[in-house]
């Protein structure tokens, strides 16, 4: 499972702060503790309060690399944003560039856009692509894997490797009225995306969106989890530092017949996934 660890985010408080102060030490940190986690990949968002956010995803991607060589993962929907980070940052054990839509009311283009990046980033460097279009994001099943077609076919065209691309069909906070219906078409369109492509793209999603505002919110994020994985998730932009999340990756992988079964299973997956 390739876990991309969600805390360096403008969207908290504390790297907020940082960002302000131009403190370096809080988000190494951050960074240092969700590699010892086991992330796969550090997401990197400048979040909406920085008034320079292209200098700020510079800054951030310096600062992360300074102290550690996990490959990270530029989250923003701007290219602009995207293509200041790919000047920082060091794409040889991987780049993931997220997020784009099908297609945008203003810009046409823009998963060509992404693409475009990801080729000059090098062979390594991967893209999320939302199940979201010009009329933005479905409600249903079947819209959600017609766009993930479009997305997949559109990448062919171009010659981009589906294992370079990442299909989010993107979740939403389950505590929102009607919204309770939105977990189980998800889960019904990963069933279907899993299958548009050989080798299959991978999937991916932004878990802590699902329990936002919500009192159980690591309970909601390990059980959507559990769900997910044997309808073909293999990535989650999630709380890397959540321990009983990763156990939950774990046994999950097991369960599926990713890893032997051994007494020590927890521990042999922590080992050899960091
Ligand atoms: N898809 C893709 N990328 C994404 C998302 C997605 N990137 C951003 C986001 N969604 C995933 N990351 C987060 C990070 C934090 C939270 C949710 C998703 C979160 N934050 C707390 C909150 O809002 O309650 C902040 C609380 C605090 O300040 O401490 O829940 O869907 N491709």
């Amino acid at each position: 499972m390739i876990i991309i660890a969600e805390r360096i985010n403008g969207m908290f408080t504390d790297v907020k702060q940082a960002i302000a102060d131009k403190d370096k030490k809080v988000i190494q940190e951050l960074a240092r503790k969700q590699t010892e986690a086991g992330a796969s990949y550090l997401d990197v968002n400048v979040g909406t309060a920085a008034a320079d956010q292209e200098g700020t995803m510079q800054w951030l991607v310096e600062s992360i690399q300074e102290t550690c060589s996990t490959p990270l993962c530029l989250d923003s929907q701007k290219p602009d944003v995207i293509a200041a980070g790919l000047k920082a940052v060091n794409a040889d054990n991987g780049v993931i560039l997220n997020s784009t839509p099908l297609n945008k009311k203003n810009d046409d283009e823009i998963l060509d856009k992404f693409i475009e990046m990801a080729n000059q980033a090098g062979p390594k460097a991967s893209i999320i692509a939302l199940t979201m279009d010009k009329n933005g994001v479905p409600q249903d099943t079947d819209n959600r894997v017609a766009i993930a077609a479009e997305i997949v076919s559109k990448a062919m065209e171009k010659g981009f490797a589906t294992q370079r691309l990442f299909i989010d069909p993107i979740v939403l906070p389950v505590k929102v009225p009607n919204a309770q219906v939105q977990p189980g078409n998800i889960l019904n369109a990963m069933e279907q995306i899993q299958y548009l492509a050989d080798p299959a793209p991978h999937m991916t999603v932004g878990l802590s969106n699902l329990s936002q505002g919500t009192t159980e919110r690591s309970l909601i994020n390990r059980v959507f989890l559990a769900m997910a994985i044997p309808r073909g998730l293999d990535s989650a932009i999630a709380d890397a530092l959540d321990e009983k999340l990763m156990n939950v990756v774990a046994t999950s992988e097991m369960l599926m017949d990713k890893q032997i079964y051994s007494d020590s299973f927890l521990k042999v997956y922590a080992s050899t996934n960091r």
